[in-house]
């Protein structure tokens, strides 16, 4: 029986990139994020190619009530879940902490604290009910370095570093791996989101220097899941090779 991978985040970036390279390595997949559209279409192009099962589910990481029910709903054969990559995220602002906007910071922690947790409860559980199971959490640079006017964006970050540590700490008796990968600047549609559909403002963050593509990053993911089960790689950082801290990039 193929294993299951539920990622979060899948409509775009990183979690897409990984559901088309685990759909390759025969998994199947539950497939999140709340573009219901984009998950259709992407979970009809990797069943074509690659004859995968998919689950589609759509919701908002924010709200507690969607988070359980849609997740609670899936039939029994998707709760063996064995690997969970924890992916949806997103930055909102780069302001200093004087002028933030509210709203903002509400986005971020509910989304990358908030949605992160209500999301690892649920799927923890299945996993403790297996007694196997592997947590893949998208920390950041971020997390590990407060750059200038990141502020709360790199405080969500610091938290899913302290929140993998932890969950290491108490799922270790249950056989379940747990893993962070911390990456530097990956060309994806976050810096768009972060400058809200400012395009213009977004590609400048990658300009003069070769940033890392969220292939990179879901090879990664794939290489550290698919160690022997016997090891646990805890937490990786992975940067472009002009990419020295989250703020020393050599740009030509
Ligand atoms: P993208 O913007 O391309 O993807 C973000 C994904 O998160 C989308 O699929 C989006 O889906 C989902 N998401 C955002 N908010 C919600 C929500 N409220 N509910 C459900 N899903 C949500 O960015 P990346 O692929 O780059 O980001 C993926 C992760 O990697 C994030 O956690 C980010 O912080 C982290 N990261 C990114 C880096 C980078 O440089 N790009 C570097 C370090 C870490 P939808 O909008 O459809 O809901
Ligand atoms: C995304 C990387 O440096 O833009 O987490 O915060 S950074």
């Amino acid at each position: 029986m193929s294993k299951i991978a539920l990622i979060t985040g899948a409509t775009s970036g990183i979690g897409e990139a990984c559901a088309h390279l685990f759909a390759r390595e025969h998994y199947n997949l539950i497939l999140t994020g709340r573009r219901g559209d984009r998950l259709d279409a992407l979970a009809k192009k990797l069943n074509t190619k690659y004859n995968t099962e998919i689950a589609v589910c759509a919701f908002d990481v924010r709200d507690r009530e969607q988070v359980i029910s849609n997740l609670e709903e899936l039939p029994a054969k998707w709760k063996k879940v064995n690997v969970l990559i924890n992916n949806a995220g997103l930055s909102q602002g780069l302001d200093p902490i004087q002028n933030g906007s509210y709203d903002d910071w509400d986005t971020m922690i509910d989304t990358n604290v908030k949605g992160f947790l209500y999301v690892s409860k649920v799927v923890s559980n299945w996993m403790v009910e297996h007694k196997t199971g592997h947590i893949i959490n998208l920390g950041s640079i971020a997390g590990k370095e407060v750059y200038p006017n990141g502020n709360v964006y790199c405080a969500t970050k610091a938290a899913v570093d302290a929140l993998n540590q932890a969950m290491r700490i108490d799922l270790v008796t249950q056989g379940i791996r747990v893993t962070a990968i911390h990456p530097g600047a990956v060309e994806t549609e976050f810096s768009e989101v972060r400058f809200k559909g400012d395009k213009d403002r977004a590609k400048k963050v990658y300009a003069g220097f070769e940033p890392l593509v969220a292939d990179d990053i879901a090879e990664t993911i794939w290489f550290v899941v698919s160690r022997p089960p016997h090891v646990n790689i805890n937490e990786l950082t992975i940067m472009p090779t002009a990419q020295a801290s989250a703020t020393i990039i050599s740009r030509k």
